[in-house]
């Protein structure tokens, strides 16, 4: 039997951490999640690198920059829409969600690994459930899956 399976361990790779300043109530905790992660798996506090974004919108074009500069073995993305009175929630959603799935594409031809812990939510309680407590923390999911 062949089984392929990646290896959880983060020592001697690069992050990139994007985290958006918009619901920074929430994408703190990403962010504490994903570098609590990445610690634990061995990466060295010289290997993570901070980049701060002012919304979720911003998120891809900077990640695309990044992954192309070569500088990191992996970009983990985190933001968090929140859904308010208008439809702009839905054009945030799809632009930043969609356009980090793209960049993982052209950066996975770089052999440099996009994941993201944006979340997507109805409210704010759902958010929270997502950022640290009983839906575990997506912004410490995306860190793994980057690893
Ligand atoms: N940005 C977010 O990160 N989350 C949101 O919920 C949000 N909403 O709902 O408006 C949001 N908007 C700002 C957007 O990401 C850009 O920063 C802004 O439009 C400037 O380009």
């Amino acid at each position: 039997m062949t089984t392929v399976a990646g290896k959880l361990g983060a020592g001697g790779m690069r992050f990139a951490l994007i985290v958006s300043r918009f619901n920074r109530f929430i994408t703190d905790r990403l962010l504490e999640g994903a570098i609590d992660t990445l610690r634990r798996m061995g990466a060295a506090e010289s290997d993570l690198t901070v980049l701060w974004v002012p919304g979720a919108l911003e998120i891809p074009a900077l990640a695309r920059t990044v992954a192309r500069a070569g500088a990191h073995d992996a970009v983990v993305c985190h933001g968090a829409v929140i859904r308010g009175a208008t439809t702009h929630y839905d054009h945030v959603c799809i632009a930043a969600v969609g356009g980090a799935a793209e960049v993982a594409l052209e950066a996975e031809e770089r052999g440099v690994v996009v994941t993201t812990g944006i979340l997507t939510t109805e409210n704010l309680e759902q958010a929270i459930e997502r950022a640290g407590s009983k839906s575990g923390n997506k912004g410490s999911d995306a860190a793994m899956a980057a690893v």
